[in-house]
C-alpha cells in the first residue's frame, strides 16, 4: 500500500513538472515550435538529416532482405563454396567513397548551419546580460544604448514563477552569458538552441555570446537550466515572453534603470 501511495505520488510529481515541456509534434520531428529564425535553421537540419538517415537505413534494409531471398543456400547444388571474391577493386573504392561522400554531406550542412546559429555581427538593437547564479538568472536589457533595471529570480518549480525575460517579435536580440559559480546552461527549448555558461571566461570571449532573431510568435516560453549545477538546479527555471513592438516601448518605459520598482 505505501508503494502504491509513492507511485501514485510520483506519478502526481511527473504530470506536475511536465507542463513546461513544449508540445511536440511528429511533423517536426518531436521538436517544439521554433520562435527564431535560428531555430528553424535548426529544424531543417534536422529533418534533412532524418530524411538521409532514414533513405540510407531503407537502402540498407532492401540489400540485407535482397541477399537473404536471392542469396540461399540451393539444396539442388552440392555444398560447395561459391565463387570467392576478393580484392575487387572497384568494388571496394566504392564501398569506401560512398560512406565517404555520405560523412561529408553531412559534415558540410552541419558546419555550415552551426556557423550559421552561432555567429555574432553585434549590431542587435536589444542586448541581454545574462548571469547564472545557484540556481537562478540574473537578466539585464539594454535597448539602444538604455539599459533596464534587471530581473532577478529565485528557485521555484513552475517557470511562470521564475524571472522573466521581456523582449520584442522581429527583432535580433544579443545574448552575453556569464557566471560566478559553476557551470550553468542556458536553454530556452523554443529557441531548439542552447549554450553553457562557464565561470572564468573573459568578456572579450565570443563563445559567451549569441543572437537570435525573434519571430512574430508573442507568447510566453519556458527556460531552464540544462547543466547539472546543484542541489536546486531543477528549480532554475525562467520563462522569455515574447511580445509586439508597442507593448516592449511601454515595458523599456517602466522598466528604466532608475525609475521606481
Ligand atoms: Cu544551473
Amino acid at each position: 500500500m505505501p508503494r502504491a501511495a509513492a507511485l501514485a505520488l510520483l506519478l502526481a510529481t511527473a504530470t506536475a513538472c511536465a507542463n513546461d515541456v513544449p508540445e511536440a509534434d511528429w511533423s517536426r520531428g518531436l521538436l517544439p515550435d521554433h520562435v527564431t529564425t535560428e531555430g528553424g535553421v535548426v529544424q531543417n537540419l534536422w529533418n534533412g538529416a532524418w530524411i538521409a538517415a532514414l533513405a540510407t537505413g531503407a537502402v540498407v534494409i532492401v540489400l540485407i532482405v535482397w541477399a537473404a531471398i536471392f542469396h540461399r543456400k540451393r539444396k539442388t547444388t552440392k555444398a560447395e563454396l561459391p565463387p570467392q571474391v576478393r580484392y575487387n577493386l572497384p568494388i571496394e573504392i566504392l564501398y569506401t567513397l560512398i560512406p565517404l561522400v555520405m560523412v561529408s554531406v553531412f559534415f558540410f550542412f552541419t558546419a555550415r548551419d552551426s556557423e550559421a546559429i552561432t555567429r555574432v555581427v553585434g549590431d542587435a538593437p536589444v542586448k541581454v546580460k545574462v548571469e547564472a547564479f545557484q540556481w537562478s538568472w540574473r537578466f539585464t536589457t539594454t535597448v539602444n544604448g538604455k539599459t533596464l533595471a534587471p530581473v532577478a529570480g529565485m528557485p521555484v518549480s513552475d517557470y511562470h514563477q521564475g524571472p522573466q525575460l521581456v523582449l520584442p517579435v522581429n527583432s535580433k536580440v544579443e545574448f552575453d552569458l556569464s557566471t560566478e559559480d559553476v557551470i550553468h546552461s542556458f536553454w530556452v527549448p523554443a529557441f531548439l538552441f542552447k549554450r553553457d555558461v562557464i565561470p572564468g571566461i573573459r568578456e572579450d570571449n565570443p563563445g559567451r555570446k549569441f543572437e537570435i532573431t525573434t519571430l512574430n510568435k508573442p507568447d510566453v516560453y519556458a527556460g531552464r537550466c540544462a547543466e547539472l549545477c546543484g542541489v536546486d538546479h531543477s528549480r532554475m527555471l525562467f520563462s522569455v515572453k515574447l511580445v509586439p513592438q508597442a507593448e516592449f516601448d511601454q515595458y523599456i518605459a517602466t522598466h528604466q534603470a532608475g525609475s521606481a520598482q
